[in-house]
């Protein structure tokens, strides 16, 4: 009996392993910045000190024409007064290229680009709410004029915990979605390849954080991913 349980266990597991996507290693990444490994195999982007910025970028594009879910999780500091400036989830068709610290989060500047901003250092010259805050922002531009979708506010992320973030994508309906803890807490409907990235779907996606005037530790670890890779495949990316 207990074999056949074994059996009936390894067998799902083929069967679902494959929907749920796979777990990226850490040489999946390329660093810069002043990111390093943590010894729990997380990605500090940067750690209590200021002026300090950091990112990572998946090695394997991917293809926007596809549905994909990149799980993840992120830290975005222990200080909640004086914690600063934030993270930001970004897709770009360019190699290890990062925008401007501080404010600026990794982010502003990169063009083209389409960011989800977790924002926790309120500028009021770029329209920031007080509160901390989620949104889809494009090209770079981090003042809340253009916004995609949000600002939304969310409570207080700088509470030393790490949570659940995930990514959506599903390109019937265009739909771009983000949920925290397993709740959806932001979404824009639109034309991200055609009116962001001129009709090219293929982009690489990674994590950049800065800290300014006011810092704190920014961390993300990886849960899993769930894509079709573009084919034909760039480069020595056969691995399982
Ligand atoms: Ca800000
Ligand atoms: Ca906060």
């Amino acid at each position: 009996m207990f074999f056949r349980t074994v059996t009936l266990t390894q067998v799902l597991s083929l069967l679902i392993f494959p929907l749920l996507g796979q777990r990226p290693t850490v040489e999946d990444f390329t660093m810069s910045g002043d990111t390093y490994l943590t010894e729990e195999e997380c990605f500090r982007l940067t750690d209590e000190e200021d002026y300090s910025s950091g990112s990572i970028w998946y090695k394997i594009p991917i293809d926007l024409t596809q549905a994909f879910s990149i799980r993840l999780s992120i830290m975005a500091g222990c200080q909640d007064a004086i914690g600063a400036d934030g993270m930001v989830f970004a897709f770009t068709p360019k190699t290890n290229r990062v925008g401007f610290r501080g404010e600026g989060i990794g982010f502003s500047g990169l063009v083209p680009s389409v960011g989800i901003e977790i924002d926790t250092w309120l500028n009021e010259h770029l329209n920031d709410p007080v509160e901390d805050h989620l949104s889809i922002m494009i090209n770079g531009r981090v003042g809340h004029w253009n916004d995609v979708a949000g600002p939304v506010k969310i409570p207080n992320i700088e509470d030393c915990r790490r949570h659940g973030f995930y990514v959506n994508w599903a390109p019937s309906s265009q739909k771009l979605s983000v949920e925290i803890d397993g709740e959806e807490v932001i979404a824009a409907q639109f034309d991200l390849v055609g009116k962001v990235f001129g009709g090219n779907p293929i982009v690489y996606w990674g994590m950049t954080a800065a800290t300014g005037r006011y810092n704190n530790i920014h961390e993300v670890c990886f849960d899993r991913i769930s894509q079709v890779l573009p084919n034909p495949l760039p480069g020595n990316l056969g691995r399982p």
